[in-house]
């Protein structure tokens, strides 16, 4: 055997087999570096003549996660990744692809430049470039189709799913399955058997077949278009849709001219450097200095106290995670009940073909419930989500303070309530830590971890654990009234109550919210989750609000009516028959009219664009405050947050991103224009003032 080493593509030879390992941990991105080596490796393995097929793999865990996402937006450096797939499929010799782990992005196209492809059992493969609003830029949208079909490949790009290796193997985007792990020996093996069956170069820039029928093609091709143009102002989805167009009608080089142009396009676009940075955060997030210093307690068994909406949706998530769980409800009733909002989530899932009954009951039998808190003296953490009031809290964690084991975590769902307060009320506040899940919790992705004054650090890490087995975004978050998410949102939904009093319709604030990317505005989102919840809020804090401070009555008004949304047949939309999609209701517009009259405001007209400049100000200003008093660690936390919980669109990176790209003078600007009218709501956040003044952003503060 020959070896020449280079530390990022080491090429050795055995008998006629080149093997290119490429390593660049942690998931071999081909950075430069990479793209240079592995070159050069090629070059090596072509001018050799005892060589006759090159073996391209990965070492670690992965072949190749893509193009090195941190290089995006830095000077192109030589070789390009498109070019060095031209040059491995335009190779002489059979070049073979030789798959475990991640195949992804520019790692799969590097792939299908290759003639032959085998992955083993655990390979993973998807484009997911559209995830960070890129489209395939080394050869991808046109090598795919060919390989493929449009209606195959269109679904892998437009989705970035990940699929396993049976499904490439169905699909046609893999020949060949490794038997054992060993992923360099099975593709050399596999390489020896193509070389014995005098197997040719194919190049799948040359193949037709899959094309060949064209009208289904340009069906395919044609419905993608019709899903993509209702995908909420996204670029790439259309950009990777008129690639595939390009495949179908173009000849190779051609298409590939095509991509290279509107990849550029997708590159230079606010919405790959929202979509990036909403990457990188949703990583960095991961990384709480607790979980740095210490380790996660061990937990296999969950207690849930609660059996409501929020108590079987966690439950759900935990069992969905493989966790033993114990739901407590304080009769058989409502134990019933919760268990039955339980079971039905699965029954759901059966009726939509993602279950058997068998696997449900596998599920449902590590599901206990119980009405005595002595269930739970095994329980390795206990998460509560009874009903949002103090005293019923400290009840709950007299209970678990009485019968949980020693060093069992004591975790609070509140969404509000001061957890300083229920931890110091119990013998173990080291112990005592918040884990606020969103509604419906086994479906949304954020878990703010919040951590109160006197909390273990391995207590916080457990969290963080937890999270990860859950396979949520969690976000770390100090004690406030609120959180971190919270707390915002009540700023912005103020700042939005403002100007309907003013003058906009509520049903004009919910419009420019979904132009703006969001999945529906303050109002529906209201509507969804029940105006009471909101209402109980505002009355808690009626004590403490500031007489100086400006009140819109217009959503007590509506709940006094019982008008609680979609629940209640109204809300501030109409939903006649239990339908879910709301309609205008006129007696809500008289009210308004109405409360206007009484605050004695004379309405005037809003521009979409001036709304928008109101609610995204209040939010960023909020964001900075949350950020300055250590309730968020970094912006990029509070992005995470409001991307992940509030239906912030992720393609803007979020708030504190959004507030980067428009410019902060701009954001502090409009503050201090709006501060005008009304001086108390609209205080500039002296950190905004601070990063003006220092021609800073938010984001220098992330990577501090
Ligand atoms: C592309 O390919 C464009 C081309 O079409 C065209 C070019 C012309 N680059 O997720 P993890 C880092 S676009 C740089 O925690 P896991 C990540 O930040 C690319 N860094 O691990 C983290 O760093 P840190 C298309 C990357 O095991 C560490 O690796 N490809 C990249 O849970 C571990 O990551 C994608 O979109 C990258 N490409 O999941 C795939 N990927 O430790 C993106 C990861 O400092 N990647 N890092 O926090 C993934 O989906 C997951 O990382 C993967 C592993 C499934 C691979």
């Amino acid at each position: 055997m020959n070896q020449t080493t280079a530390s990022v593509a080491s090429l050795t030879v055995h008998e006629h087999i080149a093997l290119i390992r490429l390593t660049n941990p942690p998931v071999n991105a081909l950075s430069a570096a990479v793209r240079q080596g592995l070159l050069v490796a090629i070059q090596q393995a072509h001018a050799d003549p005892r060589v006759h097929a090159v073996v391209i793999t990965g070492s670690g865990h992965n072949f190749i996660a893509g193009a090195d996402i941190r290089e995006f937006g830095l000077p192109p450096q030589e070789p390009s990744l498109p070019d060095l797939c031209e040059t491995i499929e335009a190779s002489p010799q059979l070049v073979i692809a030789a798959i475990h782990g991640a195949a992804l992005g520019g790692g799969l196209e590097m792939a299908l430049s290759a003639h032959y492809r085998i992955a083993s059992e655990n390979a993973k493969l998807g484009l997911p470039e559209v995830t960070l609003g890129l489209l395939p830029g080394a050869g991808g949208t046109q090598r795919t189709p060919r390989l493929i079909g449009a209606e195959a490949a269109l679904d892998l790009m437009l989705s970035g799913r990940q699929i396993g290796t049976k499904e490439a193997l169905r699909m046609g985007l893999i020949d060949h399955v490794a038997t054992s792990d060993d992923i360099a020996v099975e593709g050399i093996a596999y390489a020896r058997s193509l070389l014995g069956d005098g197997a040719a170069v194919r190049r799948t820039s040359e193949l037709t077949q899959a094309l060949s029928d064209r009208a289904a093609q340009q069906a395919a091709i044609n419905t993608a278009r019709t899903g993509a143009q209702k995908k909420r102002g996204l670029l790439s989805p259309l950009k990777i849709i008129d690639c595939v167009q390009a495949a179908l009608d173009l000849p190779f080089a051609q298409g590939l001219a095509i991509e290279r142009d509107l990849f550029t396009q997708c590159l230079n676009s606010p919405q790959r450097t929202g979509l990036v940075h909403a990457f990188f955060a949703e990583r960095e997030v991961a990384k709480a200095p607790e979980t740095q210093t210490s380790q996660p307690r061990p937990f296999q068994h969950v207690g849930v106290i609660g059996g409501g909406t929020m108590g079987a949706g966690i439950a759900v998530s935990l069992l969905d995670a493989g966790l033993v769980v114990t739901m407590i409800e304080r009769d058989d009733a409502a134990l019933d009940l919760g268990r039955s909002r339980v079971v039905k989530v699965y029954d759901g899932q059966i009726k939509k073909g993602r279950m058997t009954e068998a696997g449900q009951s596998a599920v449902l039998a590590r599901f206990h419930g119980s009405t005595t808190y002595d269930a739970l003296v095994d329980a390795d953490i206990v998460i509560e989500a009874v009903f949002e009031d103090m005293n019923v809290k400290k009840a709950v964690f007299a209970e678990l303070d009485r019968v949980c084991k020693k060093g069992a975590v004591l975790a609070t769902n509140t969404s509000y309530l001061n957890i300083n307060e229920i931890a110091r009320s119990v013998s173990r506040p080291g112990d005592v830590v918040g884990l606020h899940f969103f509604s419906p919790a086994n479906i949304m992705k954020l878990l703010e971890i919040v951590v109160p004054e006197h909390v273990s650090a391995d207590v916080v890490a457990t969290g963080f654990a937890l999270a990860k087995r859950l396979k949520k975004v969690p976000v770390r978050a100090g004690v406030c009234d609120g959180f971190i998410g919270n707390r915002i949102l009540a700023v912005y939904r103020q700042a939005a109550d403002h100007m309907v009093e003013d003058g906009a319709s509520p049903y004009e604030i919910d419009q420019m919210a979904r132009d703006f990317g969001y999945p529906m505005g303050p109002y529906e989102m209201s509507d969804l989750a029940g105006g009471d919840i909101g209402w109980a809020t505002r009355k808690r804090r009626a004590a403490t609000r500031d007489p100086r401070a400006r009140y819109v009555h217009i959503a007590d008004q509506l709940c006094e009516r019982g008008w609680f949304g979609q629940k209640t047949g109204r809300g501030w939309y109409l939903y006649p028959e239990g339908s879910r999609t709301g309609q205008r209701d006129p007696e809500v517009e008289a009210l308004v009219a109405q409360e206007r009259a009484k605050a004695g405001v004379t309405p005037r007209h809003f521009t979409p664009e001036q709304l928008q400049r109101r609610y995204l100000a209040a939010m960023v200003n909020e964001g900075a405050k949350v950020v300055a008093e250590g309730i968020a660690l970094r912006p990029l936390d509070v992005d995470v947050t409001l991307v992940h919980g509030y239906g912030f669109p992720r393609h803007r990176g979020g708030p504190m991103k959004y507030a980067d790209m428009v410019g902060l003078p701009h954001i502090l600007a409009d503050i201090q224009t709006f501060a005008k009218e009304d001086p108390l709501f609209w205080q500039p956040a002296p950190l905004l003032i601070k990063l003006v003044a220092e021609g800073q952003t938010f984001d220098s503060l992330n990577k501090q």
